[in-house]
Formats: structure tokens, sequence, C-alpha cells
């Protein structure tokens, strides 16, 4: 079994989707649960090569492909965890972003994945997305959550202007905005008002269901 996850993990550090997709496969294959598999190897891949990144050991094209390789093996795993989730209630809707300015996805995507297999109706708006079509997609689509992912200290800051939209919009405080990403912290979302900051896609399950009362 550690084979797998080796397998999958290398996949994604190396940058190689094909090899990532069969990885994935294998791993279905073998019996192992589609979110342990991201868990497990995927989001430790990224991390590793954050991690070189973050020391000029691996270089933008690397992460670029590494993360095209992680796209590929979620792309595997996750109908596989929708179709395990498929006879949940639905708790709530949500409506998913990463904020203006900022392309960074796979946080953001993770989170939309994990909160459908908890049972949430999921629009994910995708990357930079304007906070005006946030807030109208939150009227529109009668959302009970709207949530922001932001992946660098420069436009964490917009999440504070999703905030001031959603109160602008006369959506709160029925809908509840929940933050999140790399340099995020709690304080952040309290000094913005957000009504919650998860840390991972994990957390942010536990924290919509609160916030739903469900
Ligand atoms: Co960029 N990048 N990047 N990048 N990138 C970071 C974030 C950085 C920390 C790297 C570094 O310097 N060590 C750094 C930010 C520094 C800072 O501001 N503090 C950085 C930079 C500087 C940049 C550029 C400016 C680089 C450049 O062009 N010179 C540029 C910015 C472009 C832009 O957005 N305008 C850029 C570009 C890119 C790529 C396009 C190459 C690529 C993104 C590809 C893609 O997403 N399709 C990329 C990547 C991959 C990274 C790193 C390496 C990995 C991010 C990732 O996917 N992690 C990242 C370094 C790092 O974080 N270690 C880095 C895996 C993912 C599962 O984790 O996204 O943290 P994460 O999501 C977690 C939690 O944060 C949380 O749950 C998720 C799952 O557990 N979470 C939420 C996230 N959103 C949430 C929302 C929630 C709740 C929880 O509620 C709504």
């Amino acid at each position: 079994m550690e084979e797998i996850y080796q397998r999958l993990r290398q996949s994604v550090v190396e940058g190689l989707p094909d090899r990532a997709r069969e990885a994935a496969q294998q791993a279905l294959s073998a019996g192992v649960e589609p979110l342990d598999a991201i868990n497990g190897a995927c989001v430790p891949a990224m991390d590793y090569v954050g991690e070189r990144f973050g020391c000029h050991e691996m270089f933008l094209p690397d992460v670029l492909m590494a993360s095209q390789a992680m796209k590929a093996a979620v792309a595997v795993l996750e109908p596989e965890m929708r179709k395990r989730g498929a006879e949940r209630v639905m708790r709530g809707r949500v409506v998913l972003a990463t904020v203006k300015g900022d392309i960074h996805e796979i946080g953001k995507s993770l989170v939309g994945i994990m909160l459908s297999a908890g049972g949430f109706e999921v629009h994910d708006l995708g990357v930079s997305v304007s906070t005006e079509l946030i807030a109208a997609k939150a009227r529109e689509l009668d959302a009970d959550i709207v949530g922001v992912s932001a992946l660098l200290t420069t436009t964490m800051m917009v999440q504070k202007n999703v905030v001031e939209a959603i109160v602008c919009a006369g959506l709160r405080p029925r809908v509840k905005v929940v933050v999140g990403g790399a340099p995020v912290t709690r304080k952040w979302a309290d000094e913005i008002g957000a009504d919650g900051y998860a840390k991972d896609a994990m957390s942010a399950v536990t924290l919509a269901k609160s916030l739903v009362g469900k």
C-alpha cells in the first residue's frame, strides 16, 4: 500500500499528469479511500513542492506541472468520492471562489470537493473572481455560505471586500462568510468580520456544518 502512496506522491512532485492519473487509478483498484489518497499523497506532495519552491530548489514551471499532475489525480479520485457520498442529504448551498487577483485554485478546489462530499451543494466560481460577482451569485443562488480562498498576502485583503460586499448586498447575517488559504488566520477572519476560518479542507466541512446548524 505504501508503494502506491509513494508512486502517487512522486508523480505529483515530478509533475507527471499521466503517471498521477495512473497511480490514482491504482490506488482506487487497491481499495484506498479516495480522500485518503488525496490527503495522504497529493496534499503532502504539493506541500513538498511548495517548500522546495520557497527555498529556490524548484521553480514556477515545476510548481505548475506539479499542480497539473495533482489535478489529474484528483480528477480520477473525485468522482469516486462523490459516488460514495451520493446518498447524503443536502446540508446547504455554498458559493466558493478564489478572490480577484489570485489564481491559486488547488486548495479552493479541494475545499469544494470536500464540501460536496460532506453533503453541500457547491457552486465553484473559479479563480480571480470579482467581489461583485461573488456577492451577485450569493444572492442569485440563495447561498447559505460564501467561501473565499486567498493564497497571497496581497490578495487576502480582498477577503475583507467580500465580507463588506455581502453586508452591502443586505445578505448578512443570513449568509455566512468563511475564509481560508495559507496566509489566512483566525485572527484575520475575526478582524474582517468573517463568520469563520478553516485551516484546511477537512475543517472547512466541520465549520460549514456548524454554521448551517447541521
Ligand atoms: Co504560488 N505562491 N504564486 N503558485 N504557490 C504560494 C502561495 C507561495 C506561498 C509560494 C512561496 O513563495 N513559498 C507564494 C505566496 C507568498 C505570499 O504572498 N505569502 C506564492 C507566490 C508568490 C506566487 C506568485 C506571485 C509567483 C510569481 O508569479 N512570481 C504567483 C501568483 C499568481 C497569482 O495568483 N496572481 C503564483 C503562481 C502560482 C502557480 C500558478 C505557479 C501555482 C498555482 C497553480 C494552481 O493553483 N492551478 C502556484 C502554487 C501551486 C503555489 C504553492 C507552491 C502551492 C499552493 C497549493 O496549491 N498548495 C504555494 C506554496 C505553498 O502554499 N506551500 C504558492 C496545496 C493546497 C492543497 O494547499 O492552497 O494552502 P492550500 O489550501 C489548503 C489550505 O490553505 C486551506 O485548505 C486547503 C486544503 O487543505 N484552504 C482553505 C485554502 N482555501 C481555503 C478556503 C477555505 C477554507 C480553507 O474556505 C473558503
